[in-house]
């Protein structure tokens, strides 16, 4: 069966299962058991949208994001992060109806959880986060921390998900302390979290490089990731491909795999359980040779 006809199959088949009960979640067993592979997560980006700062259009068809899911999948990825609306991370956001994500989605998103890695759901909708939940996605990713859709701590804590609480400003301030702001966004999202009954192991921070900081801003926040290391959480890094590398070294966002894996290196080094990134062989290969120069001190 081609993959297209069998993605509209399951997609009705998940549309049924909707109506019906929702999964079981796996709770915060899922988490601990990444966190327990004893090496840094690599979590691969697949982006089903027509306009992502770096594939936009690459993978909006359905044939194409199965095709890269399993790319992603073969090359080593720990966690597969699927998203169908841009975050923007550097402005001109396009808002995309509810309807248009999920449909974005449906087609393509049975295949992808067929592939037997976690698929973390990046929205900042509760009610794509809630569908994708109920069809076998297993994490949350919200580019908005808890922050802006004001169902999302709920969808969260009644799926027993773990949730990535990402940091976010509407723009950026070049005046501005960001390693406080960050902070102090934290401490508002845990604060929601533990409103809603999100237990804490369940939570993974993000300092949200490239959104609603300057280059230098973003630079710091990797060089400064041990600043978040009191909360006592897992923190995440997505640099892949970001602006501030060009601020570096001029470059296209597909030019920027040297100064990404350098950035995620280095994450590491700092503190990161997690790095979110487009090119998951290079970045495999990158966290061997590391580990391997560790073992050798
Ligand atoms: N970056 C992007 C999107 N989602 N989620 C987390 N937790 N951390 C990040 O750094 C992050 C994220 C932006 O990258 P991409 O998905 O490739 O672009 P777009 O948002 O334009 O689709």
């Amino acid at each position: 069966m081609a993959i297209a006809a069998m993605g509209k199959e399951m997609a009705a088949s998940l549309d049924l299962r909707n109506t019906l009960s929702p999964r079981p979640t796996p709770g915060a067993g899922l988490l601990r058991g990444l966190l327990g592979k004893g090496r840094p997560l690599v979590m691969g980006v697949l982006n089903v949208t027509p306009d992502s700062f770096s594939d936009g259009g690459r993978f909006l068809d359905p044939a194409a994001a199965v095709a890269q899911a399993q790319r992603l999948a073969a090359e080593g990825a720990d966690i597969l992060d699927v998203g169908a609306e841009s975050s923007r991370p550097y402005g001109n956001a396009v808002a995309v109806p509810l309807d248009e994500e999920r449909a974005r989605l449906a087609p393509i998103l049975p295949a992808v959880i067929a592939l037997s890695i976690p698929v973390s759901i990046d929205t900042m909708k509760a009610a794509v986060a809630a569908w994708a939940l109920d069809a076998g996605a297993t994490i949350v990713n919200d580019v908005w921390g808890l922050q802006r859709d004001p169902d999302m701590a709920r969808v969260v804590a009644a799926h027993d998900a773990p949730v990535i609480v990402m940091h976010n400003r509407d723009a950026a301030d070049p005046r501005i302390d960001i390693v406080a702001d960050v902070t102090a966004f934290f401490e508002r999202s845990l604060a929601i979290a533990a409103r809603a009954g999100i237990p804490s192991e369940q939570i993974v921070l993000d300092p949200g490089i490239g959104f609603g900081k300057t280059a230098e801003q973003s630079l710091t926040c990797i060089a400064r990731l041990d600043a978040w290391r009191g909360f006592d959480l897992p923190l995440l890094v997505g640099a892949s491909r970001k602006r501030f590398i060009q601020a570096v070294v001029p470059s296209e966002p597909m030019e920027r795999l040297g100064g990404s894996l350098a950035a995620h290196l280095l994450a590491v080094e700092n503190g990161a359980a997690i790095i979110r990134v487009h090119d998951v062989a290079p970045t495999v290969q990158a966290r061997a040779v590391a580990a391997a120069i560790r073992r050798a001190r």
